[in-house]
């Protein structure tokens, strides 16, 4: 907390997908409003952003998490503390579909990241045959997947910028913050609290 000795609230979003989905890429232009030539990335990159949550001032930290195939197995070390989970997905590359759904499927099955918002990022629409939401919404069963959990699909380009802001306005608008887990074990506490001074009385 208070990284930056900011008093505004921070929260920590993830940022998964497999490799080449352009997960760097995103996190680049949502930063500096850049193109950058990325290299697939080997353990993790680390931004802050400034956002607006309900027109308050927060600072998301965004982990951006390599997506190759011996990088999954770390992903469950960053669990821990997220607000929100951002998945992105190539949505030109069909031939991978049923792989990005598996790897989301068996993060969203932890226990750390339960009830948490799922951001899918429907990244690549300038990419000819790219699906739409629509057809990324049924390919990865979200209804159903995400039934326990608030999610949205954003449709966007990390290579033209269409999108990017909105997907991550929206992600702004969703993350849980550290503090509504404390307001709700405070609130927890106090109807402990009021149902044992009323059960002894
Ligand atoms: N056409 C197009 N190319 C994109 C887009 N986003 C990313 N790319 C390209 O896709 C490739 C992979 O992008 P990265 O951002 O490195 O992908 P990544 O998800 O971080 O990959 P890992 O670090 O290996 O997990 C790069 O060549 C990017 O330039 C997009 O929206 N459209
Ligand atoms: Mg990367």
């Amino acid at each position: 907390m208070g990284q930056r000795g900011s008093k505004q609230p921070e929260a920590q979003i993830l940022i998964l997908g497999l490799d080449n989905a352009g997960k760097s890429t995103l996190l680049y232009k949502v930063k500096y409003n850049k193109s950058v030539t990325t290299v697939p990335t080997i353990g993790f990159n680390v931004e802050m952003i400034d956002a607006k949550k309900h027109r308050k001032n927060i600072a998301l930290t965004m982990w951006d998490v390599g997506g190759q195939e011996q990088m999954r197995q770390y992903w469950s070390s960053y669990h821990a503390d997220a607000g929100a989970v951002v998945f992105v997905v190539d949505s030109a590359d069909t031939r991978r579909l049923d792989e990005a759904r598996h790897e989301l499927e068996h993060t969203l099955r932890s226990d750390e990241l339960r009830g948490l918002p799922l951001i899918l990022l429907a990244n690549k629409q300038d990419v000819d045959g790219a699906l739409t939401v629509t057809e990324l919404t049924e390919r990865f069963h979200l209804r159903k997947l995400c039934s326990d959990r608030n999610w949205y699909v954003q449709p966007c380009s990390a290579a033209t910028g269409f999108g990017v802001q909105e997907g991550f306005r929206k992600v702004a608008h969703m993350v849980k913050m550290p503090s509504d887990t404390d307001t709700m074990k405070e609130n927890i506490r106090d109807t402990v609290h009021y149902l044992r001074s009323n059960s002894r009385s």
